[in-house]
């Protein structure tokens, strides 16, 4: 049944037909990867089996703010995974939803259609898999017989604030605060955004006051509600159940990016930055539970790598945030202290910004696709691409509180990279303390 993630996997593969050079690898990939989706389904089918009388199959659908980011989201997946292990624990057979891509703020790549993206298309599915079950969501509809979810939650904060400035986990239902994002159609379905597919309805839509971890909801979707389908839409108010714990680290390191991604990365690093696996001791296992070495075994491609965040990071004059010029400064001279000849950079910068970067860092090497390329990467496989390689440079400096940047730490832990080459970022032309990112340990 859940075999679907995996086909469909295939069929975007196979339509990813810009170099011949990789198709070749991707079609072999993409038979591994059924391979190993029937070896993931089989087995963490037999225990379901087994107890199927007395487990009910149920879903957890998700949707998040609209102007949160790609890494904001992806942080969110960690909290409701960490909820849906906590539900399968305590009763039925919950399956996580992946709420399709698409409508995000920052995708601003002109005539791209970027929305009902399938998970599938960013990140590995059978790694997920491996940690949680979750189907997409087009899956989701034929499974559940058409595009209707029973019972639609929106988490919202409580009206009265912190009541003596005192913050304690609690939970109750209460009359929406904010304008409801849905509205009644004639037969008394709610219609909202529900990722783009305009033909989705939800049965029943209500507000819940939610203040405490993600898995404060347990008790009222296994008791208080018997829907098969519960949709918790701002999902975000929820906070981790433990944060950089080995749950949240599971889950982190199951969100291995979608091996079309990875290749096209590592090609670029093979062909511009010197850079290869063998000679990087930065080998991936295609198993993340195997994903373990010596700490700081990682050596990294002869290159710095560099994220810089524009756009709205300057447009509110941040102290944390450098000028092009004294950005520039600093790469010059940690190109000089860890000898590396070349640098890789990672932006958002603009049009006008970007030339300015150019005349004043000629040799910086960028990932910039075709426009064909960019059809099908989207700008959310450009972004992918881009943490990727910087992934894999031999030092790394990132830009202060982005969770972009934020990700490149954790992929690069999860590398085995000496810290000290990982949590860098640029401070402010005149800041004055600039405390560095913090070194957060993976848990195994
Ligand atoms: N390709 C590419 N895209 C970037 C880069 N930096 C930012 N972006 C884009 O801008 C978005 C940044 O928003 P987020 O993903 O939320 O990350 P953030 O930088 O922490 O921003 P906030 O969390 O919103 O404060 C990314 O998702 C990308 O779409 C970059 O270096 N390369
Ligand atoms: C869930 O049910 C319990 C017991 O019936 C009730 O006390 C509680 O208020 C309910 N919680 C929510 C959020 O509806
Ligand atoms: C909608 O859901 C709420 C909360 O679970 C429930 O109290 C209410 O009876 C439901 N309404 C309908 C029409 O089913
Ligand atoms: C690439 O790296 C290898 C090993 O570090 C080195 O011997 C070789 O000269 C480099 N090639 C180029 C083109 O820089």
């Amino acid at each position: 049944r859940r075999n679907m993630a995996c086909s469909k996997f295939n069929i975007q593969v196979v339509y990813t037909s810009f170099c011949v050079f990789f198709l070749s690898f991707l079609v072999v990939f993409s038979l591994l990867e059924t391979i190993a989706c029937d070896n993931v389904f089989s087995a963490s089918q037999t225990p379901s089996i087994s107890v199927a009388a007395a487990k009910e199959l149920r879903y957890l659908l998700y949707d998040i703010n609209p102007p949160e980011g790609f890494n904001l989201r992806r942080d969110v997946y960690i909290r409701m995974a960490s909820l849906v292990k906590t539900l399968r624990k305590e009763g039925d057979d919950w399956v996580l939803v992946l709420p399709p891509w698409g409508r995000l703020y920052h995708w601003q790549s002109p005539d791209l259609h970027q929305i009902r993206i399938p998970w599938g298309e960013f990140f590995s599915l059978t790694s997920l898999q491996v940690n949680v079950p979750v189907i997409e969501y087009e899956e989701f509809i034929a499974e559940n017989g058409g595009p209707f979810i029973d019972q639609v939650l929106v988490l919202q904060n409580y009206a009265e604030g912190w009541t003596d400035g005192k913050w304690e986990e609690k939970l109750d239902e209460r009359p929406c605060i904010e304008k409801l994002m849905y509205s009644k159609d004639k037969q008394g379905y709610y219609r909202g955004w529900f990722w783009g597919y305009e033909e989705t309805r939800a049965r029943n839509v209500t507000c819940i006051s939610a203040q405490g971890h993600a898995s404060i909801m347990a008790p009222v979707l296994q008791k208080n509600i018997s829907a098969v389908s519960v949709m918790l839409d701002r999902a975000e108010t929820l906070l981790h159940d433990h944060y950089a714990g080995k749950d949240y680290w599971d889950t982190r390191r199951s969100m291995v990016f979608a091996k079309h991604l990875r290749l096209i990365g590592d090609a670029f690093r093979a062909k511009y930055l010197n850079s290869t696996d063998d000679r990087d001791h930065t080998t991936y296992n295609e198993d993340w539970t195997r994903m373990k070495a010596k700490p700081g075994s990682a050596r990294g491609g002869p290159y710095l790598g560099v994220h810089l965040r524009r756009k709205d990071f300057i447009w509110g004059h941040r102290d944390d945030v450098p000028s092009l010029k004294g950005a520039v400064k600093k790469i010059r001279s940690l190109m000089k202290k860890h000898k590396l000849d070349t640098v890789f950079v990672a932006t958002d910068a603009d049009g006008e910004e970007l030339k300015e970067l150019n005349r004043m860092l000629p040799d910086m090497v960028r990932f910039e696709p075709s426009k064909e390329d960019l059809e099908l990467l989207k700008d959310g496989g450009v972004a992918i691409i881009d943490q990727w390689i910087c992934a894999h440079a031999r030092f790394f400096i990132g830009t202060s509180v982005s969770t972009f940047s934020f990700r490149i730490h954790e992929e690069r832990e999860i590398l085995n990279f000496d810290p000290k080459t990982t949590y860098n970022r640029f401070c402010g032309d005149s800041e004055k303390q600039c405390e560095q990112p913090t070194h957060w340990k993976i848990v195994y």
